[in-house]
């Protein structure tokens, strides 16, 4: 599928989403949201497709939302059209795993967007930031309640109200990625890991995303019994045997994803 602002590609189970708007620093308009929502579905609905990888280029993952396109907007305007939220359910819904490989800028809704993956790889030149407070806004997309709960409070509270940058080191020691990587070789780095990723049964993949997330959400009473539970019914999968049985018999599994 042939997109004007992203470009959408899979290489055997890993599908690739770039965003390509260069010139603007990937900022994130209406139809880059709309594009991005299309392929995000059509790679969900996809069963070869086990992980996603969403990036943007070696200067910006993307420098926020679109200021040029908001500017003029009335409450109106953004209240009766929001294809934010529809993306952001997309993301939310999305089974597979997904990974946000960060390179130069991510602000605004372009942390905001990282924040909704699974997880956070950076290269080194990584600089993430909430600056909506510089032109008179404030974090939209999720930031103040997702970077809180990723970086804590008191950081949280300096990178929205000061609207500076963090280096992919603080955000590495701070929680907000999980690795960083030189610049050079990044995407491939992120490539192995995704393909690391699709080469686990697909079905047990889903289950473990599902167990973090439910993390999110609830207690820990709960959520402890909402894993043990997903851990018992793993004994009504194929998969289980396979796995086990090949570690028995010193092999790698041959999975079936069921
Ligand atoms: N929107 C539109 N255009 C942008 C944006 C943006 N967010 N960021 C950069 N650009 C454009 C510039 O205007 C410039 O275009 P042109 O060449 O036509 O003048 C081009 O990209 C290159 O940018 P710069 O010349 O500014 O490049 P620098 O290297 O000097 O600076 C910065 C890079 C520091 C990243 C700088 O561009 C910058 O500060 N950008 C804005 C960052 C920002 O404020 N982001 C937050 C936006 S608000 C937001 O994201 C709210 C999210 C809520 C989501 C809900 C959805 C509706």
């Amino acid at each position: 599928m042939q997109y004007e602002t992203i470009i959408a590609d899979r290489e055997d189970a890993v599908g690739i989403i770039a965003f390509n708007r260069p010139e603007q620093l990937n900022a994130i308009s209406i139809k880059l949201r709309e594009e991005l929502a299309e392929a995000f579905q059509a790679m969900s609905n996809d069963d070869q497709v086990r992980v996603i990888i969403l990036t943007g280029n070696e200067k910006a993952f993307a420098a926020g939302a679109d200021i040029k396109e908001m500017q003029s907007k009335s409450y109106m305007d953004m209240y009766l059209f929001d294809n934010a939220s529809r993306l952001q359910a997309i993301l939310q819904n999305c089974r597979n795993p997904v990974i946000a490989a960060v390179s130069g800028y991510a602000l605004g809704g372009g942390c905001e967007l990282a924040m909704m993956c699974d997880f956070i790889l950076a290269a080194e030149n990584a600089k993430f930031g909430q600056p909506e407070v510089s032109i008179g806004a404030l974090p939209g997309w999720g930031g103040t309640q997702r970077l809180t709960g990723l970086v804590g409070k008191s950081k949280a509270m300096d990178m929205c109200l000061t609207g500076r940058m963090m280096d992919a080191r603080e955000a590495e020691y701070s929680g907000l990625v999980s690795r960083v990587f030189p610049v050079e070789g990044f995407l491939d780095e992120v490539r192995q890991i995704a393909a690391r990723i699709a080469s686990n049964s697909a079905p047990i993949n889903r289950m473990i995303k599902e167990c973090i997330n439910q993390s999110l959400e609830t207690n820990l009473q709960s959520g402890l019994l909402f894993e043990h539970r997903q851990f018992q019914s793993v004994f009504a999968t194929e998969d289980q045997k396979e796995g086990m049985s090949a570690f028995v018999e010193k092999r790698k599994p041959r999975w079936k994803n069921s």
